[in-house]
């Protein structure tokens, strides 16, 4: 599969920040979830990244053990409402703030399936950042989005 590599605008600034990686707070993966999927197929890996430090920071790469590769994705409306996704080279996460990587957004993109998921499974994945933070994170395999409110 092979899927058009865009020059976003964004990406390129925040590479140039990035690049100073200081020594900082590892930036956090939260709400991670999939949906089931067939093994063999393609899943997809949703969660909100949260950046604690002071630096930009930029997630550039993930991996896991649940799939052949792992990119990252986003999706995006094109012309004539058709939905389109493209890989991403990183995804800037400003300092202290968020990304939420949701349907219809970002993603990971789980490829080629090493097994099934069920609801209740929980998949595992390393996420590789700009600053060289490497930062572990489970996603939950269920049909709905967690609900990202305060439970107690
Ligand atoms: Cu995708």
């Amino acid at each position: 599969m092979r899927f058009a590599v865009p020059l976003i605008a964004a990406a390129l600034a925040a590479s140039a920040t990035a690049a100073v990686a200081a020594p900082q707070v590892s930036p956090r993966a939260t709400l991670a979830w999939s949906r089931p999927a067939v093994a063999g197929s393609t899943g997809a890996g949703f969660m909100t990244l949260a950046n604690p430090g002071k630096a930009a920071d930029a997630l550039v790469a993930a991996e896991s053990p649940a799939a052949r590769t792992t990119e990252i994705h986003r999706s995006s409306m094109a012309a004539g409402g058709v939905m389109k996704m493209e890989k991403q080279a990183q995804v800037a996460i400003p300092a202290g703030g968020t990304v939420v990587f949701a349907p219809g957004g970002y993603h990971l993109m789980f490829i080629g399936l090493t097994r099934t998921l069920k609801a209740g499974d929980k998949i595992p994945a390393t996420l590789t950042f700009a600053s060289g933070a490497r930062v572990k994170a489970e996603f939950e395999v269920r049909v709905t989005p967690p609900t990202g409110g305060n439970h107690h």
